[in-house]
């Protein structure tokens, strides 16, 4: 509830330019915890990596983390706990998976438990695989058997796809409780489900833990960093079922997308984000730190602007927080905004960033990996007034979908039109089930709004369930308390998707009947009488976990025009 509302407004929804007064939506999430006091005695666990440019990260079981570049290869860290699991960050900042110690079980476990000293000599990087394991077999002390890992073939099942894998009723550990091998820090489907945890309302993804602690007044375990990313501001709508072209879909990322970043827990002014070499958030890059509402040219770059003692880490500084909204962070948390200023190419679910700061003065590290990268706007596919009047739409767009389009009322007097939509889409992720570069996004929430087109700068008004009909089956209205999650102040009903992620196909679509007239009245207004008798109708696609709710985007549905 409390991080719901830090959604932002929806104020100031400048028509045409598909919405998104989003500020600080889409946010990823870092919690640290506590440092463990006894992490300067424990001796460096060390090795040498098959290739160059890696850094290794030591996560305990309760999510403290310590990372150590391996520019040759060659690495020594003091682990944040006595055990640990260690993981690996490409030189261009992408998860590398976990490295192995030992297969059991005829293939169908892999020993990733690390004792604190351990000298583990050779490791050889699978690059293709996502993992890593040793060359020789290492001396039972340094092995933690307890840590395990499913694995296929001596690989841990979560190898190569950042953890998306199915992996139901395992009883893992809480750092790992779908038990493919990949912490839930750096895991993009920490439960097994595969939902991404960006928008996976089923369980507790792992920003809930994070977050119910918080409320809760307890820190949560072990640092912690939830990433996803937005697309919001102006630009063209894209839409792969809509026609939209990788390229057009490339320059729309480029001009609108972002990432949201949430610290909790770190000393006030500490905190400091590690990209390594990404290029949305390292030194002489792409980031623009967005302060306000302000557009990408208009932003100042990142962490340049932001680096007071020069080291190439940014700081980790809040962003305004929307007007009319209470700033819902203590002295030791807060929101940051970054345009990426990147293309599809530049940007991956799987990217790991490294947050670090200090808790009472002892240094922590947290990293995270990037967990949902949207790519495009949900979309009006077509729309029918019951009357005579439809039509059909291709993106991209720039204004909405081409000008206003004309309604009349029927015999009610009201005027009710049917829509049809497109779901946004994500890049497939490497290992990913399916076929194709793009996969339609399900499990969203979907609310539609109107506003008089005459009233600029007024909030969109959503509109209560009375004023829909014919809904699509994938498509159930929230109960309340799940819509208390999502957005609760801005009123209306929401309804969930219950299909999945598919690869994108223009058929999939979902449809209702939107009754313009109810929704206006029941928000105390009426249909323009004044020329142009215009209502803009658009449709908020919010990515909501358990946790969390993020507006992550929107898009103007189209501008209905009363016809006589
Ligand atoms: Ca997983
Ligand atoms: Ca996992
Ligand atoms: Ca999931
Ligand atoms: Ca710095």
């Amino acid at each position: 509830m409390l991080l719901s509302q830090a959604g932002d407004t929806v104020s100031a929804m400048p028509w045409g330019s598909r919405v998104c007064a989003l500020g600080a939506a889409a946010f990823f999430l870092l919690v640290l915890g506590g440092p463990a006091n006894a992490m300067a005695k424990l001796k460096p666990i060390t090795g040498k990596l098959s290739a160059p440019g890696y850094t290794v990260i030591a996560l305990s079981s309760d999510g403290e983390a310590k990372t150590d570049r391996a520019p040759n290869g060659k690495f020594s860290l003091r682990p944040p706990a006595p055990g640990v699991t260690l993981h690996l960050r490409a030189a261009d900042g992408g998860y590398a998976g976990p490295i192995v110690l030992a297969s059991r079980k005829h293939g169908r476990r892999a020993v990733i438990g690390v004792k604190a000293g351990a000298r583990l000599g050779r490791i050889k990087v699978k690059s293709g695989r996502g993992y890593a394991k040793l060359a020789h077999r290492p001396a039972k002390k340094w092995v933690d058997e307890k840590r395990w890992a499913r694995a296929r073939k001596g690989v841990a099942i979560g190898a190569g796809d950042i953890g998306l894998v199915r992996s139901l009723r395992a009883h893992g550990p809480a750092v790992d409780p779908d038990l493919d091998g990949i912490p839930n820090s750096l895991d993009i489907d920490d439960d097994g489900d595969l939902i991404l945890d960006g928008y996976d309302r089923t369980t507790g993804a792992r920003s809930l833990r994070a977050i119910s602690s918080r409320i809760g007044g307890t820190f949560p375990e072990g640092g912690h960093l939830s990433v996803n990313t937005s697309l919001g501001g102006p630009g063209a709508t894209v839409n792969v079922n809509g026609g939209s072209s990788d390229g057009q879909i490339a320059a729309a990322r480029q001009a609108a997308g972002g990432l949201n970043i949430i610290w909790i827990g770190l000393d006030p002014g500490s905190g400091e984000l590690d990209c390594g070499t990404l290029p949305y958030c390292s030194a002489g890059g792409t980031g623009r730190f967005r302060s306000g509402t302000e557009l990408l040219a208009d932003a100042a770059p990142f962490p340049a602007c932001c680096d007071p003692d020069g080291d190439g880490f940014g700081s980790l500084s809040r962003s305004a927080t929307p007007a009319g909204l209470a700033d819902p962070f203590g002295p030791d948390a807060g929101a940051m905004y970054l345009y990426g200023g990147t293309d599809a190419d530049q940007i991956h679910a799987g990217d790991v960033l490294i947050a670090r700061g200090t808790v009472h003065g002892v240094p922590v590290e947290s990293p995270h990996s990037v967990g949902t990268v949207f790519s495009t706007f949900p979309a009006l596919a077509s729309y029918s007034d019951g009357q005579g009047n439809s039509s059909s739409f291709s993106y991209p767009q720039t204004e909405g979908p081409a000008g206003p389009v004309p309604v009349r009322a029927g015999s009610t007097g009201d005027v009710v039109v049917t829509l049809t939509f497109w779901r946004p889409q994500r890049e497939r992720v490497e290992g990913e089930p399916g076929q194709g570069r793009w996969m339609d996004i399900g499990n969203l929430v979907y609310a539609a709004t109107v506003t008089p087109a005459s009233a600029p700068g007024v909030s969109p008004l959503f509109c209560p369930e009375s004023s829909y009909s014919a809904v699509d089956p994938n498509l159930t209205s929230l109960s309340p308390s799940e819509t208390a999650r999502v957005m609760p102040f801005l009123g209306g009903v929401r309804f969930g998707d219950s299909l999945g992620d598919r690869p994108s196909n223009p058929a999939n679509t979902f449809t209702y009947t939107l009754n313009l007239s109810n929704c206006l009245a029941s928000n105390g207004l009426s249909w323009p009488s004044s020329e142009p008798r215009a209502v803009n109708a658009s449709i908020f696609a919010m990515a909501a976990n358990d946790g969390q709710s993020d507006l992550q985007m929107a898009l103007a549905g189209a501008t209905f025009l009363l016809q006589p």
